[in-house]
């Protein structure tokens, strides 16, 4: 047999090779935004070098075993339909076998030595390079749960940290295994319920770099994505305080709409008050509240931890990273989730999808609400914490801080018609002093007949002064 019929069969195997090599080779692409090979940081940057060294080892022992392979096919080949006789049997030959145990033994200690000192060096950030930033990552199906402990800072799904500066992230999981990857910073960790997990990662360059779960954890895994923002210190420091700042005024009439329509339909689930630093404390423990009733109700939940939308407006993207944010997707997304993402939780559960109750007003008017959810700029902040004037009579700052950014207008008219709350005209008619006082700053504790309970937010106790409480107290008696 020559040799060119021997190779004939594998021929046409490897012509099928031919078109699917370029998609291949594609997938090396250092521009790709989840390529390991162009990276931006420290600690990609050694995982990277770690498995070029593997992949060339690797090499080596490719072309060694398969060259030798070849070679002993070939000489050793039966040659002609005469050709009986046998090569020589080399089966049971000790000096050998010694050689190739030995062989392998080394290169697994070479590749052994620098994989574990790599694990060593990637176990927590250095000691020695400067202030560590910490996050708090909190993985859900499908969507991240993000704050920053100490700067009553949270928010969901976009991550911004400081170029230069090392990062230590903090990751749990409430209910399966999640994996966290920013191909472009650091591989993936997995994160395990019950389980606290670190990584450190530091960007060397400024950059919105792709971040994706890695662990299959149910329908919309693939879409559970992030963003992880690298800027400037300067910058992430801006960024940092005007996640504090209150929203600006609404300027559209869908907007103060929306806003109403957002009480009514969305606030059990998504906050987006969070730039109050009472809120912000809070917010963990409001979602691992929601997640006990979840649990509780795993079928008929009406509510279940879900992104914080504060100041939704200055993110780029929707959907836990997946689609660019703008008013076209965000109104498809509102309009039917799980058209953009399917088998998420919020077409599930969330009441208006299983009623099927939201109008295409009210989805418009959402979007314009969502759209203009920003903070002020940071001369514009008055020195009053929800954004009240300091001057006029009590009744006067009172009313600022009812249609400020504390969101009371939007639940509620000052007139006699119910919107999300009861309309407020003649409330000093039928509550004292005291009682109105308990109503704003303990909801819980008597709930207006017909209204539905825990939907009026918890937090205004902590959040308003005493002074904003009197005036706005004096303005809801002159109603
Ligand atoms: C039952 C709880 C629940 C209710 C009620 C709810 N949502 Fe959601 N929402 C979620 C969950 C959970 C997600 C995360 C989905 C995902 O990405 O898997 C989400 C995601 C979102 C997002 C994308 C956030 C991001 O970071 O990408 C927006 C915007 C949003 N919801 C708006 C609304 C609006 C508007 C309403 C009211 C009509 C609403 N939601 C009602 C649970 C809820
Ligand atoms: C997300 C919607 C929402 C927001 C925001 C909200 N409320 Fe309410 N409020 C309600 C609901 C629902 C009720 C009725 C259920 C109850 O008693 O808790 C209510 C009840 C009240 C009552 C009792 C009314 C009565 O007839 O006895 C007062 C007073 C009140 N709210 C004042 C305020 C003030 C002041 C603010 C802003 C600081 C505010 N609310 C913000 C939803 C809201
Ligand atoms: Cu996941």
């Amino acid at each position: 047999m020559n040799l060119r019929r021997l190779l004939r069969p594998l021929r046409s195997r490897l012509l099928f090779l031919i078109p699917i090599a370029p998609a291949l080779l594609v997938a090396c692409n250092k521009e790709d935004p989840q390529s390991t090979f162009g990276t931006s940081g420290p600690i990609a940057d050694t995982q990277a070098s770690l498995f070029i060294f593997i992949f060339w080892i690797a090499v080596v022992v490719f072309v060694l075993v398969e060259g030798a392979l070849i070679y002993s096919i070939l000489k050793f080949r039966r040659r002609g339909s005469s050709d009986d006789s046998l090569p020589e049997q080399i089966h049971g030959n000790t000096k050998l076998e010694i050689i190739w145990t030995i062989i392998p033994v080394f290169i697994l200690i070479a590749i052994a030595i620098p994989t574990i000192k790599t694990i060593y060096d990637h176990d927590g950030p250095p000691s020695d390079q400067g202030p560590v930033l910490e996050v708090n990552v909190r993985a859900h199906q499908w969507w991240w749960e993000i704050d920053y402990p100490g700067e009553d800072v949270v928010t969901s799904n976009e991550i911004h940290i400081p170029v230069g500066q090392w990062v230590n992230f903090t990751m749990h999981s409430d209910d399966v295994i999640h994996s966290f990857w920013v191909p472009k910073l650091a591989g993936k960790l997995d994160i395990i319920p019950g389980d606290v997990r670190q990584l450190a990662m530091k960007a060397d360059e400024a950059g919105f770099f792709f971040g994706q779960c890695a662990e299959f954890c149910g329908e919309a895994h693939a879409k559970m994505r992030f963003r992880v923002k690298a800027e400037e210190p300067e910058e992430f420091q801006n960024w940092l305080d005007s996640m504090r700042r209150p929203p600006v005024e609404l300027v559209s009439d869908d907007a103060v709409a929306g806003q109403t329509v957002f009480a009514a339909n969305c606030s059990s689930c998504h906050a987006t008050n969070t730039w109050q630093a009472p809120a912000a404390r809070n917010e963990r423990t409001r979602l691992a509240g929601l997640r006990t009733a979840f649990i509780g109700n795993i079928e008929d939940s009406a509510v279940i931890p879900a992104p914080n939308l504060t100041h939704f407006a200055t993110r780029a993207t929707l959907g836990a990273g997946l689609v660019e944010l703008n008013s076209e997707n965000l109104i498809k997304w509102i309009a039917d989730p799980d058209d953009v993402k399917e088998g998420n939780r919020m077409a599930d559960l969330a009441a208006p999808y299983r009623n099927n109750s939201l109008s295409s007003d009210d989805v418009r008017q959402l979007s314009a609400y969502l759209l203009e959810l920003k903070p002020v700029a940071a001369d514009a902040v008055m020195d009053t914490s929800s954004g009240g004037a300091t001057e006029g009579t009590a009744e006067e700052r009172g009313e600022a801080v009812f249609t400020g950014s504390s969101g009371c207008s939007g639940c509620h008219s000052t007139g006699s018609d119910d919107l999300v709350g009861p309309g407020l005209a003649g409330l000093s008619s039928r509550s004292s002093d005291a009682e109105i006082h308990q109503s704003i700053v303990d909801p819980s504790a008597v709930i207006v007949k017909d209204f539905p309970d825990s939907v009026m937010p918890q937090i205004f106790g902590s959040t308003l002064s005493s002074d904003e409480l009197n005036d706005l107290i004096a303005y809801l008696k002159s109603l």
